[in-house]
């Protein structure tokens, strides 16, 4: 018994720490968050902090999710039994990002359900960059070396998250993440140093099609990001997006020249001054068009988690029977 009240036993802006005004509870709050401390799920939050997280973390965890199918469409036809045991393994690491992240979004007090729904009806977004269809081998491989690249360069700072249970799942996202990109790289390294002139030509339109979608997934510029400000003074965000855009464009360029793949940037050179590269304008006409539902694929992604979803019922019905049926001889065995 008194294991259960040292965990509840009150703590500094713990939610069962004795009343305090509102004011105070928010300084106290902040105060945290400004000394470095985590917040954990049972502390006291503003209730601005607990939405945030939760449309931050349930996005993240249906990009992971939706993130699985452009590439799944390839596991029945990569190239060798290597590649697809590879491309096996990565699908199935994002499906398991996508569980920490409802599981992290759930510590809020929001359920897997609700989150779900939320996507399905549209009210909840997921990564632009799934919009866009995998036409050749090659987008597997580009898919690794910029997607995933992009994605550790935004998440790194998400493993200091303030919010502990985000930050934690965020650790070993990364981890797993930094594999995914290594090994998009060497499939195009591959292509690029050993294979024929179609191969080379194929890479070459892969990345075409997919560096400007990939330097959108940071989201829209700082001047118009409706959250940056505030996460970031929360310590949710540590980055704000344009900076994060550039770090990721300053090491894609030296990776490219390794490949030997154009980014098909005219204007992107390096400017001493800055100590970074310029590029070319971002189309932010098409990333508000695929994040308003209207890019190559948002039906097709949409509908196919939607069928999933119906079509695995069964499954969820049969688990919580088996659920419910052991709880009862486990009721029983203990009545005995
Ligand atoms: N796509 O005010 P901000 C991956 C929305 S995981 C769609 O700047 P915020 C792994 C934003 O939600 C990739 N919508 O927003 C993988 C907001 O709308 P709302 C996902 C976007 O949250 C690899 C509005 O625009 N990663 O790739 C996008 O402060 C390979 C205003 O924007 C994460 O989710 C976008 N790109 O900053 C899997 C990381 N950008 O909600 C499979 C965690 C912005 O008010 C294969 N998330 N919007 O209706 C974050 O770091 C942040 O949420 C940002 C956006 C940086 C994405």
């Amino acid at each position: 018994m008194y294991t259960q009240a040292m965990d509840t036993a009150a703590r500094e802006g713990h939610a069962s720490a004795p009343e305090l005004a509102p004011t105070e509870r928010e300084q106290r709050f902040e105060a945290r968050i400004a000394a470095g401390e985590y917040v954990e799920s049972k502390d006291w939050m503003p209730d601005h902090y607990r939405r945030t997280l939760v449309r931050q973390i349930s996005q993240h965890a249906h990009s992971e999710i939706v993130g699985m199918l452009p590439e799944g469409n390839w596991i029945t036809r990569a190239p060798t039994l290597k590649r697809k045991a590879i491309l096996l393994a990565k699908v199935q690491d994002e499906g398991g990002h996508g569980l920490y992240l409802y599981a992290a979004a759930e510590t809020l007090g929001t359920s897997r359900d609700e989150m779900i729904e939320a996507l399905h009806n549209g009210q909840a977004k997921y990564s632009s960059i799934f919009n866009y269809p995998t036409l050749t081998w090659a987008d597997v491989g580009v898919i690794g070396w910029l997607v995933d690249g992009a994605a550790i360069m935004n998440q790194i700072p998400l493993c200091r998250c303030s919010y502990g249970p985000y930050a934690r799942a965020m650790i070993r996202v990364c981890r797993e993440e930094s594999f995914h990109q290594r090994q998009g790289f060497d499939a195009l390294y591959a292509m690029m140093s050993q294979g024929t002139q179609a191969q080379r030509d194929m890479v070459q339109e892969a990345v075409n099609r997919w560096w400007w979608p990939s330097l959108m997934m940071f989201g829209p510029p700082d001047g118009e990001s409706t959250h940056s400000e505030q996460s970031m003074r929360w310590g949710i965000k540590r980055i704000g997006n344009d900076e994060l855009r550039q770090k990721f464009i300053d090491a894609a360029v030296e990776q490219a020249k390794v490949l030997g793949v154009d980014l098909q940037d005219p204007q992107l050179k390096w400017n001493p001054e800055r100590g970074h590269h310029d590029h070319g304008p971002i189309d932010w006409d098409e990333f508000w068009r695929v994040v308003g539902g209207d890019g190559p694929c948002n039906r097709d992604r949409l509908a196919a988690r939607v069928r999933a979803r119906e079509e695995g019922a069964w499954v969820r019905e049969a688990a919580m029977a088996h659920a419910r049926k052991r709880a009862a001889c486990d009721a029983a065995a203990q009545a005995a």
